[in-house]
Formats: C-alpha cells, sequence, structure tokens
C-alpha cells in the first residue's frame, strides 16, 4: 500500500475513532503517527544538525515518528545506500538532502514511485518533479550577497577567489555561480582568479587557501561557498598570517565559523535558517501524506551575520546549533 492510500486508511479508521467518541471510546491523538526519515547531507554538519532540531520540534508537534541519518561524508556514492536502506523500510516520507544533482535523480524518483513522499531540503536534483516540495535558500542570491560583502570589506577592488565544496552540488554550485557573476558585473574594479573545490574537507580549503596566497601575494578576498570549506579558509588564512588582510566571506554559521568571525579571521558570514529549512520540510510531508496541496517550492532566507551584529538578538538567532535545545 502507497503512503497516501495508507494515510486514507488512517483517516478513514480516525474518523470512526471520532464517531466512537459518542460512544466514549476515545481516540489517541494521532495514534499512527507519521513515519518521516530524514536523511542528511553530512553527519555532523552544524547546518544539518540545526535542520534536524527543526525538523524535530515539527515531527512532535504533529505526533509523527522520526529517524534521522546521514553519509559520514558528502558523497552520492555514500548517501545512495543509505536511501536504499531507508526505502526498505517503506517511510510514509523522506527528507533528504541529495549529495549530488545527477547520481541521486533516479534513486530518489524510484522511492517516489514507490509511493514515498519526498521533500527536498537544502540540496535538489536535475528533475526534481516527483518531490512533494522543495525547501532550500535562494543560494545564488547568497552567492551574490558574499560578493556585496565583499564590496563593504574591500572596496578599493582587486583579486577574489572562490572555494566551493565539490561540483554537481546544487546549492554550492549556485552559491560559486552568483558569486563569480556578480563580480564579473562589478565593472572590472574585481578580478575573479578562479574556483577552487575543497572536497568538503577543511584541511583542503585550508591548503588551498595558504597555496593561493603564495601565488597571488595581492589577492584581497576569498568567498568560502560553504561551512567546512569556510573553515578551512580561516585555518589557512590564520597559517599564512594573513588575518584581517585577506577577506574571508563564508556561506553557513556553525560554531567555528562564529568563532572566527569573533576573532576577525573572518569578515562576515552568509547564515542561511536550517531550522526553518527542517520545520517547513516536515509540513510539506505531513501535507503529502494526508493528501492535500503542497508547496512545491519554498525559500528561505539569509542572516548576514559580521562582528557588528553578531551578539545582537537576531545575531545570536542566525548561529547553527552542535546540538538541539
Ligand atoms: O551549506 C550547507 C548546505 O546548504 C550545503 O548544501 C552543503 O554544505 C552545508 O551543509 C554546510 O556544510
Amino acid at each position: 500500500m502507497n503512503a497516501k492510500l495508507k494515510k486514507s486508511a488512517i483517516a478513514a479508521l480516525s474518523a470512526g475513532l471520532i464517531a466512537g467518541l459518542t460512544l466514549g471510546v476515545a481516540p489517541s491523538a494521532n495514534a499512527a503517527g507519521e513515519n518521516i526519515v530524514f536523511i542528511q547531507g553530512v553527519k555532523g554538519d552544524g547546518f544539518y544538525i540545526t535542520m534536524d532540531c527543526g525538523i524535530k520540534a515539527a515531527v512532535k508537534k504533529a505526533g509523527a515518528n522520526l529517524k534521522t541519518v546521514g553519509p559520514a561524508k558528502f558523497d552520492a556514492t555514500l548517501q545512495k545506500p543509505i536511501l536504499d536502506a531507508v526505502v526498505a523500510t517503506n517511510p510514509d516520507a523522506i527528507l533528504i538532502a541529495p549529495n549530488d544533482v545527477n547520481a541521486m535523480q533516479k534513486p530518489l524518483e524510484d522511492a517516489a514511485k514507490k509511493g514515498i513522499e519526498i521533500v527536498l531540503v537544502d540540496t535538489t536534483v536535475k528533475s526534481p518533479k516527483f518531490a512533494a516540495s522543495q525547501i532550500s535558500s535562494n543560494n545564488f542570491a547568497g552567492g551574490q550577497e558574499a560578493f556585496k560583502a565583499v564590496q563593504q570589506f574591500v572596496p578599493g577592488g582587486g583579486k577574489v577567489m572562490g572555494i566551493g565544496t565539490k561540483p554537481g552540488i546544487s546549492t554550492t554550485d549556485a552559491r560559486d555561480a552568483g558569486f563569480k557573476g556578480a563580480v564579473e558585473k562589478s565593472g572590472g574594479k574585481y578580478t575573479f582568479i578562479g574556483q577552487e573545490y575543497s572536497d568538503n574537507e577543511p584541511a583542503k580549503a585550508a591548503q588551498i587557501t595558504t597555496a593561493a596566497i603564495a601565488a597571488n601575494p595581492d589577492l584581497k578576498a576569498i568567498f568560502a561557498s560553504n561551512l567546512f570549506s569556510a573553515q578551512g579558509a580561516a585555518t589557512g588564512i590564520k597559517q599564512a598570517g594573513k588575518e584581517g588582510q585577506i577577506v574571508v566571506i563564508g556561506f553557513d554559521a556553525g560554531p567555528d565559523q562564529v568563532k572566527a568571525l569573533k576573532a576577525g579571521t573572518v569578515q562576515a558570514l552568509i547564515a542561511q535558517q536550517p531550522a526553518t529549512i527542517g520545520t517547513r520540510g516536515v509540513e510539506e510531508a505531513i501535507k503529502a501524506i494526508k493528501g492535500q496541496k503542497n508547496t512545491k517550492k519554498i525559500t528561505t532566507g539569509f542572516t548576514i551575520l559580521t562582528k557588528a551584529n553578531v551578539d545582537s538578538a537576531a545575531g545570536k538567532a542566525g548561529q547553527y546549533l552542535s546540538k538541539c535545545a
């Protein structure tokens, strides 16, 4: 029985129980409880940890059941077997941040064909038609925002570069493209000297940073388009002794990134709203399970954190968690 049929059977059952109230039969609230699985992009990432907190809160409110799993690395060859194992348990819905736009396309399409409601949180795939809903930041606009921050901190212009994760991830690809496009449209004052990839490894991002500084002593700014790349870029800046001299704009706002911001190694962080992405994801999953109309695409916002606002109420709210409250 697919998720929708299963859910309508449950709905009929609850209607019977409600009718039974008059006969003194008390229904337990949402007795069946929708079975939802959250498959993270990668384990141990403050972004997905914070998203999981939003998911947990929404699942609790809805009286649903949740299991959270994720690969040890941001790598579709590790995420696909996890998805396969989850599909074999036939949950009602899966919230997933797919690791690759191409590699996760068919496995997710197949899962949807089995009647499992798929909600894409954060990342997406090439053709997400099968998904009940997609919730994410406007990542392209986030890259453009990063360049605005560069303009603010390096008003004189100069060489800038990007450190991304790896090609094929919808979010970071869009951020990198948004940043590069904004640099190129800015009238020649800034030069984009290249896009490098860290494989989501802070040590590699640090090494890319020191090598880029050695090759370009006049480098002015780095845009690191996710948490681990930004963490590594900050380490590289420290190793090169260039704190405050080369500007780093990072995406995300994990605890280590916030420390680097406060220390002056990083000048701005584009904080996403992972908890909201998670909460909205659960809401859409439950609507889909119940056969209600979904909002196909939901875009969440950003908070730009700088030393000036990081300790304000809004600045604190923008920071990611290392565990749920
Ligand atoms: O930036 C987030 C997420 O949006 C992206 O898809 C992958 O990297 C992060 O999880 C941060 O590490």
